[in-house]
């Protein structure tokens, strides 16, 4: 039989508060390492789970090992991302209150995923409710239709979120699912006209030439070949080797069905889609006297349901009201094609946003007299830290959101450490950590942030542009340490840095933002031809999308920053609420590749994602901690007194049998309900103690790392 300790060796620890030199990233890496090579891709710092991603299906994720999860505790089991799933439904279930799991980590570290496992493992595992059997079902349902239409491939990520996701999955009192609800952040617009080279518009696009029937093409005036459609090709890669369009429209289209969606919904749905695709392929030419006028002829209008040759006018001219009299001007060229391009944004963002309201109907819990205490597990699974070649304002709020999850992951370990030593009666050592709070700050202060100064910039009349935004930010901003532009202090000019460009020392990395698009992208504007036209639209989607009020209200809508930065604090405030569990992911390497650890890459998230620090934290007083009944179940056998049971109190059972063991006083601390254990060699000497034990006591027991 193999050694306890060779097998530590072998695999390391399957939790890092274990580790002896626990202030040593080389050795923090090197744990992650070995597990990595040996497929044990989940490792704890404590309860927070760091997942590294495997690229490539591992066989753990059946449902007999979902069985194994069941109702154990962390300590008994090898490191899961279904333990995190099992221990959060049952502290859901036996403290009632509300959980939340967080996913962080950057592009393609593996946060969809683990989102979706946890997922599974809850419609899987949970009780189901007679009324509602196929709540399950439409609740993992949703995930495809999302990802169709909001995923895309991107040079990180094949599969990447481009828009950020937040679902509360609701509980009644049995602990069986009765209900889902969705919120949606951002979602990446600009893509449906542009993408960068080696990417891709949203799936849906691809996914229906590729596996609609002819038909269906045929209704929708489409050709099969993505290359047809301008907007399809802007990333030269409208094919991609490891993603199956065909297969997945397949999946997509039965998901819809699942949901909820009525024949007549999907294909209104599908008129929308193709109808961005045909405004990509929708021309201008341009008339001797400047003139603007369309010269391809599609069914667009019939599409969109539209009148044809209103449509037609609102893309080639501007209406304009000025001293309560309304003009109509012709738009330029340039002006043509960027409000063609903003109507396809427009279509797509809010049918988006239509689509997600769809699912949260289906998924909307019937509320009955037995079901008012109903608890909740969040998911919360949002595009990860980006730093592109080109990076604009998309990476802007992706970054900035990122610094927010951050926040809050320090304020929430650091202050439930400090609540769990308190609780429990025991001395507290504060630990030093980098408080990324002033990058936030510098974000999204009240007048002196970058958001309002984007605000600003937009709102100001006359001739601003964004050149004159990124001067605002150098006056305003400029001599914050984490703000830097191509101008230096002294005068002089940073040669490395351009001068369309400021760069942001995020927490987790130096990025520059180029502020070319940035005004444009914040306005968010449609001309108000175009929304009068939409909101007349036979379409039912998007006459619900484009309201009537929208044109008659005058009030200029909150600007896209802004509002994203509302939705932000909403959801820092849902967050703050909830008793929250960590999963943070890791990207082993930048080619996808399974088996490759590339350690410079994994320092760097190490170090960002403050995981040296989460365990310092872990460890500033106490390595490990048991509750008494778990400690006195576990290492029952190793004390006469207390084998086969104790019968006294929790407390004095644990104390008797660490008397026994010969625990030094140093060496631990009994709490009000847990014993706190100082070293990790005490704990794998009671462990190794037990180990030898096995054969005499006849129980096989498993290994604990
Ligand atoms: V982004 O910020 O949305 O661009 P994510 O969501 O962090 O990113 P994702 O979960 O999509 O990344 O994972 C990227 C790819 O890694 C997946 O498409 C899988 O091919 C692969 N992956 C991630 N996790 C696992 C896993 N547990 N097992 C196998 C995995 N493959
Ligand atoms: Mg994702």
């Amino acid at each position: 039989m193999e050694s306890a300790l060779t097998a530590r060796d072998r695999v390391g620890v399957q939790d890092f508060v274990l580790l002896e030199n626990y202030n040593s990233e080389a050795t923090f890496i090197e744990n992650l390492r070995r597990r990595f090579r040996e497929n044990l891709i989940y490792t704890y710092i404590g309860s927070v789970l760091v997942s590294v991603n495997p690229y490539k299906e591992l066989e753990i994720y059946s449902k007999q090992q979902m069985e194994r999860y069941r109702g154990v505790s962390f300590y008994e089991i090898s490191p899961h991302i279904y333990a995190i799933s099992d221990n959060t439904y049952r502290a859901m279930r036996t403290e009632r209150r509300d959980q939340c799991i967080l996913i962080s980590g950057e592009s393609g570290a593996g946060k969809t995923e683990a989102s979706k496992k946890i997922l599974l493992y809850f419609a899987v595992t949970c009780p189901t409710n007679n009324h509602m059997v196929t709540l399950g079902d439409r609740l993992l349902q949703s995930n495809p239709v999302l990802e169709a239409f909001g995923n895309a491939k991107t040079l990180r990520n094949d599969n990447s979120s481009r828009f950020g996701k937040y679902m509360d999955i609701q509980f009644d009192f049995k602990g069986a699912t009765m209900g889902g609800h969705i919120l949606n952040y951002l979602l990446e617009k600009s893509r449906v006209v542009h993408q960068n080279h080696g990417e891709r518009n949203f799936h849906i696009f691809y996914q229906l030439l590729d596996g609609g029937d002819d038909d269906l093409l045929n209704t929708l005036n489409l050709e099969r070949n993505p290359h047809s459609y301008r907007y399809l090709v802007k990333g030269s890669c409208a094919r991609v080797s490891s993603i199956s369009d065909k297969n997945n429209w397949r999946v997509v289209r039965k998901a819809l069905d699942v949901i909820g969606f009525t024949a007549e919904e999907v294909q209104k749905l599908l008129n929308i889609i193709a109808s961005v695709l045909h405004l990509g392929n929708t021309l201008f030419g341009e008339g001797e006297e400047g003139e603007t006028y369309i010269i391809t002829e599609t069914q667009l209008s019939n599409l969109l349901g539209v009148d044809g040759s209103a449509l037609k006018e609102a893309l080639t001219h501007k209406k304009l009201t000025a001293k309560g009299e309304e003009m109509i001007s012709p738009l330029n060229f340039e002006q043509a094609v960027s409000a063609r391009d903003a109507l396809a944004k427009a279509v797509y963002g809010r049918t988006f946003n239509w689509l997600v309201e769809k699912i949260n109907q289906s998924l909307a819990l019937k509320v009955q007299e037995q079901f008012k205490d109903a608890s909740v597990i969040g998911l919360l699974d949002i595009y990860g830290f980006e730093v592109l070649q080109h990076n604009s304002f998309e990476q802007f709020c992706i970054n900035y959101c990122n610094e927010k999850l951050q926040q809050l992951f320090i304020e929430l370990t650091l202050r439930s450490e400090q609540e769990e030593y308190e609780t429990e009666g025991i001395a507290w050592e504060t630990v030093q950590y980098f408080d990324n709070k002033i990058i936030c700050d510098l974000i999204e202060e009240k007048h002196k942030g970058i958001i309002s100064i984007l605000d600003e910039e937009c709102l100001r009349p006359g001739e601003t542009c964004d050149i004159s935004f990124l001067e605002k930010l150098e006056d305003i901003v400029g001599g914050h340490p984490h703000f830097i532009t191509h101008k230096l202090a002294n005068g002089k000019t940073r040669r490395v840095m351009s001068r369309e460009e400021f760069r942001l020392l995020h927490y987790a990395g130096e990025v520059n933002y180029n502020v070319n698009g940035f005004l444009d992208k914040n306005n968010d504007l449609l001309n108000r031809n175009l929304k009068e036209v939409m909101c007349q639209s036979e379409n039912q989607i998007l006459s619900h999308c484009f309201r009537r009020e929208e044109v008659i209200d005058q009030k200029r809508p909150e600007m896209a920053a802004s509002q994203f930065k509302n939705s932000l604090m909403k959801l820092m405030e849902i967050l703050m609420s909830k008793e929250p569990s960590y999963v943070r992911c890791i990207k082993p390497n930048d080619t996808k590749q399974p088996g490759r650890f590339d350690e410079v890459l994994v320092r760097h998230q190490v170090k960002y994602l403050g995981l040296m620090e989460n365990l310092r934290v872990r460890r500033a007083g106490f390595a490990y901690r048991r509750r008494f009944e778990a400690f006195l179940q576990r290492y029952k056998p190793l004390c006469p007194e207390t084998w086969p049971n104790w019968n006294g109190k929790l407390a004095d059972g644990v104390s008797a049998l660490v008397n026994h063991l010969g625990y030094k006083p140093e060496e631990y601390k009994l709490g009000r309900s847990k014993i706190f254990i100082r070293f990790p060699k005490t704990l794998f000497a009671t462990e190794d103690a037990l180990e030898a034990k096995k054969p005499e006591i006849g129980k096989r027991l498993q290994a604990s790392y």
